[in-house]
């Protein structure tokens, strides 16, 4: 079904700004670690009827006649999520990540009580525990750090911590750290002091379900991920979490109500209302995709590529934080550039050069998060689109010249050229009707 000639005809000006965003991300390289080009099958489903419904409550428990086929779907998504992710259960209706992490405070704590989460500066998540989100200002956070020295975690110092703290929920998970994260120590931590772990694994859930990554699933009592990221599906959420209880007599003796059923009732009709059943079924599709034997190869090659990006950044004398990768994401370090704060000046530079990805503040960050010292970036979406080792020397060039350059606006000018010869020969949507 090709809508595009509708749009065109109805509002030129939504139109325009379409194309021109799909030349964008044509003609560019995308290194933003969290972004990715989904299958023109889960577009579809997006763009689809099923936009037209409302179901609030679940399959065969809704509030609104004529769910019979939304039913199908969200029965679809929930069995293919479990089979992918091999959870006990699996809620496909939260809207995003944020709303996801914030059902599970909702379903799991009371307002102020106490979590532990990894710092944002040094690679968590807003909903981790930040003081301008709702999981900090609602709830005590306890921050836990990386290492000054290595900037990695260490699991001896966040067992301390625990021990002294004494928190009800522990989150592990990442959005801005290079290195793989032990679910497995995390729960002997959450078990030992009686509290739940949340494994937010939004930016590794592709990594995990392709083998290139430990799953928390074994472990954590509840999982989140977005469905956008390495997975490569639509924008949404899910969250996976045991059946049982394992700390009902101590966190909720006077509930009737299981894990799985504390979070569902969360979802709705604790947040939301009716779920995005267009999302969901792009979900379905995306599960079914990432069910594949190729979707290992991918998640493989995204480490892979990650890894020659990092050392070939490395050999062109860029300090990255951690001095590498183990994931999909390198975090580089502007300080010893002489570009403190400058983040922010050399992703426009980026951007003008073809290159896009996001300034980031390094750990114990010396200047602010809107002036940050660092730049993420990551490899979903070009290995999405088919590069390999070679393309990453290709890249690691550019981004190096631009960055020693610190910002000057002729070397951008002139990556920018490599960067368009070597965008060519990976075509994004080949087809597509719209590019006719
Ligand atoms: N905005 C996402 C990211 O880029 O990692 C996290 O929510």
């Amino acid at each position: 079904m090709n809508l595009m000639n509708e749009l065109n005809n109805s509002d030129f000006e939504v139109a325009d700004m379409l194309l021109r965003e799909l030349k964008r991300q044509e003609e560019g390289i995308e290194l933003i670690p969290s972004e990715n080009y989904t299958s023109r099958a889960v577009l579809q489903a997006m763009g689809s009827v099923f936009t037209n419904k409302y179901s609030e409550g679940y399959p065969k428990k809704r509030y609104y006649g004529g769910n019979e086929i939304v039913d199908e779907v969200e029965i679809l998504a929930i069995e293919r999520a479990k089979e992918l992710f091999g959870c006990e259960h699996a809620n496909v209706q939260p809207y995003s990540g944020s709303p996801a992490n914030q059902a599970v405070f909702f379903a799991l704590l009371n307002l102020k009580d106490k979590f532990l989460g990894f710092n944002l500066t040094s690679g968590g998540h807003l909903t981790h525990g930040s003081h301008v989100n709702f999981s900090g200002k609602n709830y005590v956070c306890v921050s836990y750090d990386v290492d000054e020295k290595t900037e990695m975690l260490v699991m001896d110092s966040i067992h301390k911590l625990a021990v002294q703290e004494k928190p009800k929920m522990i989150i592990s998970g990442l959005t801005a750290y290079p290195r793989k994260i032990n679910f497995k120590a995390f729960q002997e931590i959450a078990e030992e002091v009686d509290a739940y772990q949340l494994a937010d694994i939004s930016h590794i859930s592709g990594l995990v379900v392709g083998d290139a990554h430990q799953s928390p699933i074994p472990y954590a009592d509840v999982v989140t991920t977005t469905t956008h990221k390495t997975l490569r599906g639509p924008r949404g959420a899910i969250i996976m979490s045991k059946i049982e209880d394992r700390l009902h007599d101590i966190h909720h003796p006077k509930s009737k109500k299981n894990l799985a059923q504390l979070i569902d009732s969360a979802v709705f009709p604790g947040l939301q209302g009716g779920p995005h059943d267009h999302v969901n079924a792009a979900k379905a599709v995306a599960f079914g995709e990432a069910l594949k034997p190729e979707f290992k190869d991918y998640a493989k090659q995204v480490v892979k590529n990650a890894k020659v990006l990092a050392d070939e950044l490395m050999s062109l004398g860029i300090k990255l934080v951690t001095n590498g990768t183990d994931n999909h994401l390198i975090l580089i370090d502007l300080r010893p550039e002489d570009l403190t704060g400058k983040g922010g000046i050399i992703q426009e530079a980026l951007d003008d050069a073809g290159i896009t990805l996001n300034k980031n503040t390094v750990p114990y960050e010396p200047s602010s998060p809107f002036h940050p010292s660092g730049l993420r970036l990551g490899t979903p979406a070009i290995t999405t689109r088919g590069m390999k080792e070679s393309e990453m020397k290709v890249i690691a060039e550019g981004l190096a010249k631009v960055i020693k350059s610190k910002g000057d606006a002729s070397v951008s000018a002139e990556i920018k050229k490599s960067i368009l010869e070597l965008t060519k020969h990976f075509p994004l949507y080949p087809g597509l009707s719209i590019l006719k």
